[in-house]
């Protein structure tokens, strides 16, 4: 089993600032945990970051056929990005959207998330915790 995560624009910055939303743990901490915990799985996973929307419609898209799943944290595109909703829907690759903090108890342009209707599950408010929760949802799915 092959799982793509995806993380969207600015989570470059984890550790580096606003340490109380997003904790002290940088991306490349976020990564090793993911890598660990996917070896532990017996599955392989590939990571990638981007700030540019078009970038996670490719990725998405590169998921058909290639990937059994996808993890994606589209940051602040959640809540404004009918492109990657299509993406997500049109390739019907399971896909488990993650959030590090929980958005619907911040402010109210956060409640709205386009990716959700197109998602087997969302996972929010759980750190970076939600990303190996995410895969188990993915590995279980594929029993
Ligand atoms: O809680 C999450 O994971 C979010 O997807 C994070 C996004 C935010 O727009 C969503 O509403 C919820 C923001 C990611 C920005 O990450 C930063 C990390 C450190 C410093 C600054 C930004």
């Amino acid at each position: 089993m092959h799982i793509l995560v995806l993380n969207g624009p600015n989570l470059n910055l984890l550790g580096v600032r606003e340490p109380e939303h997003y904790g002290t743990q940088t991306l490349a901490d976020l990564t090793a945990m993911i890598e660990a915990e996917a070896a532990d799985m017996g599955i392989t996973v590939e990571c990638r970051q981007t700030n540019h929307e078009g970038d996670l419609v490719d990725w998405i898209q590169s998921a058909y056929g290639t990937a059994d799943g996808i993890v994606i944290n589209p940051a602040a595109y959640t809540h404004t990005s009918i492109a990657i909703f299509d993406a997500v829907n049109g390739v019907k690759v399971p896909t488990v959207e993650v959030h590090i903090t929980d958005p619907d108890t911040r402010e109210p342009f956060r409640r709205v998330s386009y990716i959700r209707p197109a998602c087997i599950a969302t996972v929010k408010g759980k750190g970076f915790a939600g990303y190996l929760e995410a895969m188990h949802i993915l590995a279980d799915r594929m029993k």
